[in-house]
Parts: structure tokens; C-alpha cells; sequence
């Protein structure tokens, strides 16, 4: 799920090595042309799960495999099999099967998978029926009304195609957040070689947190921007360079990603800061306030005729407007500027304010480590409690879990707790919200859980009515403590399903439920402006990382940033909190752990 459309320029792979997110986007390619052929969903799903397991290591697989004391097997979810393929693409850039796919289907076709609506099997059958070969190619037999004439089509499925041809088109060429920071961090440390700089920061959408980045933008202060720039043009990952100036440089990275580099005056750095951070409607509003004082502002400072009056600092620039530093992630003209004009600006949520970790998987559904694993390693990251949320037995892909399974489960974490020391496991479950609607486990399971995640993951094309009341009577039962992925959104993927937000915040309020904000890079999910909504309506937002191994714990910092984004303090998010104060702010109030009936109560 990485790199959008960037497909891998022709013969790259021999130029330089790979990283993380380059080879987890060929899995996700695997993945979707599989799909796109047809093949057991099973297969699909196992390049599905490679690709996040390779996304989610915190080492590079190109540091694990020089290290002669560590081998790729060790890491749980990576067998034999799969170490094999890893080894195989960091060592020639690619697989001999994922080349066979590529010729059978190329880019422009498999940018069909890209429209909201076409799932690979519509998509596949446009393809075989039709001979569509590209977006353009759909488009077209959209608007001629061919579309509709398919069997399982329909004028209704048309217009969705064609809205979504507009999606598809949009999301092309902007990566994850997540992704976009393995390249920061591989330029930063190509970047220290270079004594001639004497700063240098990361602007732009990477440095706003936002969900998906366009490009990279970095500021860099030298007086020598020549030998910058001969630096930056050493960086291994550069396919090509676009354009350099005297100041100013753009290269193209083997993936297609592009990144500016400017060099600007010491003097200069804090405007350039601003001016590069953006957002662009930010920046207009700062132009407007300037030029209501009679001031001038630009990328080189803020002037009064030609005096240079600031520009060194951020904070510099700001004061000059009298307003205040503002956090990168909340410079996108949504409340940053009612904030300061309201007084001091309110402290955003931070990593470190977090406790807990409420939403995680392991290997008795579909998780890659065990329960002892999971709880480790929450435990090394300084998290002090941790919710076991496996799959519900409805989720029949990921080996969900019926009564009777959850309960031996749910007995393990007891004795698990009795063990442990500095870290409470909560015994919970991500029940699903069936397609009928109600819930896939009965209420006297979920009475004996701790924590109860309710996610919808299938009758997602259902309609507006239908999957809000699904997800409003969800909530309306007692048992449930939060709302799982509430839009069900994947960025670059599939759009969010039909649902009022509205009626749902309304409902969490009236039962005294939480809403999540599930940090996994491709939901992200409650986003940014929603985030902003649910706060106005003093809902508790609970950061999750949804993680399926250990590695995938370490999802939180993307939380925090959509939540910064989202203006929500250390008050807004609920596992700020020790799971005591927590649960009183659910509906129910209750004491720690209970004891798991050692008794099998009948059900079904
Ligand atoms: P991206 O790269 O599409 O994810 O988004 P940004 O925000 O990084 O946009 P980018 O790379 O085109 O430009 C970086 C910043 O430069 C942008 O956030 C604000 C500033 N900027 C760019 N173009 C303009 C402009 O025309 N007017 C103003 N005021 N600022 C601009
Ligand atoms: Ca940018
Ligand atoms: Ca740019
Ligand atoms: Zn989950």
C-alpha cells in the first residue's frame, strides 16, 4: 500500500539498494494483481501481511541481513519462505514472479484497483468484458453507458465508477507519511556528512504530519550552497535531478518521489521556515495579516519597505503579527487562528502522554505474535496497560474467535496479570458489527470483557441509513467501550464508507462511548478534521495502533501527529489516562481486570 503508482523506474534496482517501504510496495503489488487475477484470497493476504510486516520493522532489512548474528526467520511472521523472497528483492530489486505479473498487468490497468467502488473483481471483469486498460479507458465507457450493461453493474455502480475515477486520479502520486519518513531518515543521515551545513530541517507536508506527502522540502542554511547541493546530489537513492539553481535543487528518487532542496540565508531561516512549512492557505492568511500592519512577508523575512525586520526565527516571524508559534501540525487555516486570537495556544497531545495501547492483535487471529510477545514488547515501550483485541469468529478470513476460544484467552491474560509486573493486559475483543446489524458475540461474552472494540468490515457499500444505524445501535450496547476505524477509510485505497459522522458523534455522547483513532499509517482513521469534530463534541478519542506484531506498536507516533492535526490535548485522548481514570470515562464504570469465569457459560 505504498507508493501509490510509483512504479520502480526501468533497471533502478541495479543502481542502489532498497529500503523498507520499496520492498513492502512490491508485495502490496503482488498482493493487488493476485487479486486482480483472481487467486485464493488466502495467497493474497499473505503478500498483504508481508508488506506490513516489512513496512512496520523498526531495523532495514538491509541492516538485518548484514548483521551475520541476525537472520530475517527471527522476526515473527517471517518464515523461510518469506525471508527467501525478502533476501531475494534487497539483493536484485525485485522477484521473478512479481515481473511475470508486471507483464501481464501493467500500471495503467491496476490503476483500476485504485477507484473506490471497483473491488478486484468488477475491476477484472472491465478488464476481461470491456478491454479497459486504463483510467481514460474507463472513463469513457462510463460516459457511453457501457459500463451499466455488464451483469452485477448497473447506472448505479457507473456513476459511483465515475466519481471515483477523480479519487483514483488524486491519491496517484502522494505516499504515506510513513513511508515518506524512511526517506527523511535516510537523508538526514546522508545529509551529516556534509560539513558545509550549518542547519537543516524537513518542511512542507512532511513537517505539517500530514496523512500522505506530496514531496519532500528541505531548508538547509550554508554559505556555501554549492557544495549542498554537490552533497544532496550524492544522496544514493537519486534516480535523476529535475533542476538545480544557484540555491535551489530537485532530484527524483529511484520510486519517483521527488525532493526540493533550498538553501537559504541564516538570517532568512525562520521565515523560509514558515513560508516552506505552509500550509499554502496558512500562508496567505499570515500575507493578509502582514499587509494589515502595513508589512511586507516572504520567504526571506518580513519587511517593513525594504527593512528586514525579522526572519531569523519562526517565532520571530510570529511575533512580528503578534501571533504565537503555532505547531507545524496545526498551520492549515482550520482553528489556529481563532486559537491565538482566544488567548494561549492549548498544549497538543504528545507521544509521551500515552499509556496504553487499546487496540492490538495477536496469533490467535491474525496477528503475527503471541500474546506473551505483544505484551513484551508494549511493555519495553514503557506502556502500562494493553488491550488484547483479537478478531471476532464473523472475521472468518483472520481466524476470529468465538465464545469459547475468547475465554481460554481471556483465562491466559488472567494468569498472565497475576505474573506480570508494570503492565496491566486488558481482556478485550474487536467484535464485529454484522451486516444484519448487532454484534457477533453475545452480551454475556462481552459483560466479561475488559474492553470492547466494535468494527464493520463487511456490507461496507451498504447505504448511508444502513451502516450508520448499524454503527449507532453498536454503540448503543453497553459492553462496547469504543468505536474501531469509524469511517474504514485505507488512504490511496478505499474511500470511507457511507456513514454520518454526525449521528455517530451523537451517539457516542448519549451512551458515553470513544471513538478511535486508529494510528495504523493506511487508516489513520478517525482523521484529521474529524478529529477536530468529535473534540467539539467532547468525545474521548482513543489512539490505537490496531498493531498485528510487535513491530506494529511502534504505530502510535502517527496517531499522535493526525491527532495534533486534529487540535486534540493530552484531556481529548482517553489512554492519556491510567486505565483507572479511563474507565470512568466510559459508561460504565468499572473496577480492574475481572476474573474470566473459569466455568464455560453456554452460548451458541
Ligand atoms: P505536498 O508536497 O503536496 O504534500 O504539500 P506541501 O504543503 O509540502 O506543498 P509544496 O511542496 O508544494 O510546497 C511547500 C510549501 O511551500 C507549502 O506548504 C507552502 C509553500 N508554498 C508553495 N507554493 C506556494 C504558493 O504559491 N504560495 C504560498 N503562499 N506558499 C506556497
Ligand atoms: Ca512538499
Ligand atoms: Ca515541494
Ligand atoms: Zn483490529
Amino acid at each position: 500500500m505504498g507508493f501509490g503508482s510509483y512504479a520502480p523506474v526501468a533497471g533502478w534496482a541495479k543502481l542502489s539498494r532498497m529500503n523498507n517501504a520499496e520492498i513492502a510496495h512490491i508485495f502490496d503489488e503482488i498482493a493487488d494483481m493476485l487479486e486482480f487475477e483472481g487467486a485464493n484470497p488466502f495467497r493474497v493476504r499473505a503478500y498483504r501481511n508481508a508488506a506490513r510486516i516489512v513496512r512496520d520493522l523498526s531495523d532495514s532489512v538491509e541492516t538485518i541481513l548484514a548483521d551475520p548474528n541476525r537472520d530475517l526467520t527471527d522476526i515473527e511472521g517471517i518464515g523461510e519462505d518469506l525471508a527467501g523472497k525478502i533476501a531475494t528483492i534487497a539483493s536484485t530489486g525485485t522477484l521473478p514472479m512479481y515481473e511475470e505479473l508486471r507483464a501481464k498487468f501493467p500500471p495503467e490497468v491496476l490503476a483500476l484497483l485504485r477507484v473506490p467502488g471497483l473491488g478486484p473483481k468488477k475491476a477484472a471483469a472491465l478488464y476481461k468484458k470491456l478491454h479497459i486498460r486504463s483510467l481514460d479507458d474507463l472513463r469513457e465507457a462510463c460516459l457511453k453507458h457501457k459500463v451499466r450493461e455488464l451483469p452485477g453493474f448497473g447506472a448505479k455502480t457507473e456513476e459511483a465508477i465515475l466519481e471515483g475515477i477523480a479519487f483514483a486520479g488524486t491519491t496517484e502520486k502522494r505516499i504515506y507519511w510513513a513511508d515518506a519518513d524512511l526517506y527523511v531518515q535516510a537523508l538526514r543521515e546522508h545529509m551529516r556528512t556534509c560539513r558545509e551545513i550549518e542547519k537543516l530541517e524537513f518542511a512542507g507536508s512532511y513537517r505539517r504530519g500530514r496523512e500522505t506527502v506530496g514531496d519532500l522540502d528541505i531548508l538547509v542554511v550554508s554559505s556555501k550552497p554549492a557544495k549542498v547541493m554537490d552533497c544532496f546530489g550524492q544522496f544514493e537513492d537519486i534516480y535523476e535531478t529535475i533542476a538545480r539553481g544557484s540555491t535551489k535543487m530537485s532530484v527524483r528518487l529511484r520510486s519517483g518521489f521527488q525532493v526540493d532542496l533550498r538553501v537559504v540565508p541564516r538570517e532568512s531561516f525562520g521565515a523560509a521556515l514558515v513560508y516552506f512549512t505552509g500550509s499554502k492557505q496558512h500562508n496567505i492568511i499570515l500575507r493578509g495579516m502582514a499587509k494589515e500592519r502595513g508589512l511586507k512577508i516572504n520567504e526571506y523575512g518580513v519587511f517593513r519597505g525594504e527593512k528586514f525586520i525579522a526572519g531569523k526565527t519562526e517565532e520571530d516571524v510570529y511575533a512580528v503579527l503578534d501571533l504565537p508559534w503555532f505547531p507545524p501540525e496545526i498551520r492549515e487555516a482550520r482553528f489556529e487562528f481563532d486559537w491565538a486570537a482566544a488567548g494561549p495556544l492549548p498544549k497538543l497531545v504528545e507521544l509521551s502522554d500515552l499509556r496504553g495501547d487499546l487496540h492490538a492483535h495477536t496469533t490467535e487471529s491474525d496477528g503475527k505474535a503471541t500474546l506473551e510477545e505483544m505484551v513484551d514488547a508494549a511493555k519495553k515501550r514503557g506502556l502500562k496497560y494493553i488491550a488484547i483485541t483479537d478478531h471476532s469468529r464473523r472475521v472468518t478470513m483472520a481466524n476470529g474467535l468465538g465464545p469459547e476460544r475468547l475465554r481460554k484467552q481471556w483465562r491466559a491474560i488472567d494468569r498472565l496479570n497475576e505474573r506480570l509486573r508494570g503492565i496491566t493486559i486488558l481482556k478485550g475483543v474487536e467484535v464485529d458489527i454484522l451486516e444484519r446489524g448487532g454484534l457477533d458475540l453475545p452480551d454475556s461474552v462481552l459483560a466479561e470483557a475488559d474492553w470492547v472494540v466494535a468494527s464493520l468490515h463487511y456490507g461496507q457499500n451498504q447505504s448511508r441509513e444502513r451502516i450508520t444505524r448499524r454503527i449507532v445501535e453498536a454503540l448503543e450496547n453497553p459492553y462496547v467501550s469504543v468505536l474501531g476505524h469509524p469511517t474504514g477509510r485505507l488512504i490511496n485505497r478505499r474511500k470511507p464508507y457511507d456513514v454520518d459522522l454526525d449521528q455517530v458523534f451523537a451517539a457516542a455522547k448519549r451512551y458515553g462511548k470513544m471513538l478511535e483513532l486508529n494510528a495504523n499509517p493506511a487508516r489513520l482513521d478517525l482523521d484529521d478534521v474529524a478529529c477536530i469534530s468529535a473534540r467539539q463534541h467532547g468525545i474521548p478519542i482513543v489512539i490505537s495502533t490496531d498493531a498485528h506484531s510487535t513491530e506494529g506498536l511502534g504505530a502510535l507516533r502517527y496517531g499522535i501527529l493526525q491527532a495534533r492535526r486534529g487540535g486534540l490535548t493530552k484531556h481529548d485522548v482517553a489512554n492519556t489516562r491510567t486505565w483507572n481514570q479511563l474507565q470512568k470515562l466510559l459508561g460504565r464504570a468499572e473496577k480492574m481486570p475481572k476474573k474470566t469465569k473459569k466455568k464455560e457459560a453456554r452460548h451458541h
